[in-house]
């Protein structure tokens, strides 16, 4: 082998070395480059990363806000959505005063936050919607008193309440029960009520722990009164304030239409009550304590004949004597500041056969 031909294949391997150095720096270079990139990516791949997770943090925050509020407004609502089954604003028994010179005017500046004979609590809603009933003719005073004692009465129990008076115009006798059930006709015409108390003017309560509300079964809230030493009268009394719920009260179709004139249209209802298989309910004789404004029997509501002989034939006519058959010419029906005023006429009682 000459000198020429050794370098030749010196020179050949030289260049295949060469070639080989040169295929090695591509692929280094390629590598390098595209580590480069990755490293330089990772941290574009990482914001993203974090972005999106800010962002899904973002909108989990919100939902959780969201639920949030939404759990305030439920239980905001849920606080609105009960009064307590004992309100504690309640004082027990009280001693009442009745001042000679009072004037509507005044029970209405002490009661400003009634409107239109209503109030309801704003901290809860109430337990039971309740209408009190009051059949009225020539009372003025007492009805004065009742409103004074009953509306803030009314209010510490956290009740939801509505006052109607039910006037009879005219001079025909007086018919206390029709009058009731007037008042449960029309008030029914404004308000789903679920319970109403039948209350006569001049009776007012002592010991706000007597729950205006009604219960499962029928209530008598007059145990006793000052002038009859607060005892029970008799056995079956149910005169005086009573409360049904709207059931009850439909379910013995409601007062006897016909007891014109004073007395025992109280013992016809417990009557309708027992044949249905009801039971009259009363709180402790601590607790249904009241006041009764002294007065003597009123002109108009002379004592009622007829009302032993009316009590006899209580089961053969209550279907078709009393709510179902009670006619009245009404009068008008005001929205005063303390109560709503129903006025009705009745025409002459017919004779009873
Ligand atoms: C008893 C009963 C009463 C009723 C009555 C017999 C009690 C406490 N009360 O009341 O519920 O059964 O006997 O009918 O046992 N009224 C007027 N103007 C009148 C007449 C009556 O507004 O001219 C109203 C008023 O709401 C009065 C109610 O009717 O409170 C009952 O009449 P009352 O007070 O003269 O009869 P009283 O006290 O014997
Ligand atoms: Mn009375």
């Amino acid at each position: 082998m000459g000198l020429s031909s050794v370098i030749l294949h010196l020179s050949y391997k030289f260049r295949l070395l060469l070639i080989f150095i040169l295929c090695m720096m591509v692929v280094a270079w390629a590598t390098s480059s595209y580590l480069v990139d990755t490293v330089q990516e990772t941290p574009k791949a990482k914001s993203l990363v974090e972005n999106f997770r800010k962002a899904t943090m973002l909108e989990k925050e919100n939902q959780k806000k969201k639920a949030m509020s939404t759990v305030e407004v439920h239980t905001v609502k849920s606080t609105m959505s009960h009064c307590p089954a004992l309100s504690p604003y309640l004082q027990g028994p009280s001693q009442l005063k009745f001042k000679a010179s009072l004037t509507l005017e005044e029970v209405q500046k002490e009661n400003p936050q009634v409107a239109k004979g209503r109030h309801r609590p704003v901290e809860c809603s109430a337990l039971q919607r309740v209408a009190i009933l009051i059949p009225h003719r020539n009372r003025e005073t007492h009805l004065l008193y009742l409103l004074e004692h009953l509306h803030p009465f009314l209010q510490r129990q956290q009740l939801d309440y509505g006052i109607y008076v039910i006037h009879q115009a005219g001079n025909t006798k007086f018919n206390r029960a029709k009058l009731l059930n007037v008042g449960y006709l029309e008030a029914l015409k404004e308000e789903n009520w679920d319970c109403f108390i039948f209350h006569d003017v001049d009776l007012v309560p002592e010991n706000d722990f007597n729950m205006y509300t009604c219960d499962k079964q029928p209530k008598h809230l007059v145990v006793g009164r000052n002038n009859t030493g607060y005892r029970l009268r008799y056995q079956g009394y149910f005169g005086g304030v009573t409360a049904l719920t709207r059931d009850q009260f439909s379910k013995v179709n409601g007062f006897s239409n016909n007891y014109w004139g004073w007395g025992a249209e109280d013992d016809d209802l417990r009557i309708r009550v027992e044949m249905q298989k009801m039971r009259v309910m009363r709180p402790s004789p601590d607790v249904g304590k009241y006041t009764m404004i002294f007065h003597t029997r009123d002109r108009g509501n002379e004592a009622n004949g007829e009302r032993m002989k009316l009590l006899r034939q209580v089961s053969r006519v209550w279907k078709t004597d009393g709510l179902n058959s009670c006619s009245y010419k009404l009068l008008s029906v005001e929205h005063n500041p303390l109560y709503i005023n129903i006025t009705v006429d009745f025409s002459m009682p017919p004779k009873i056969s």
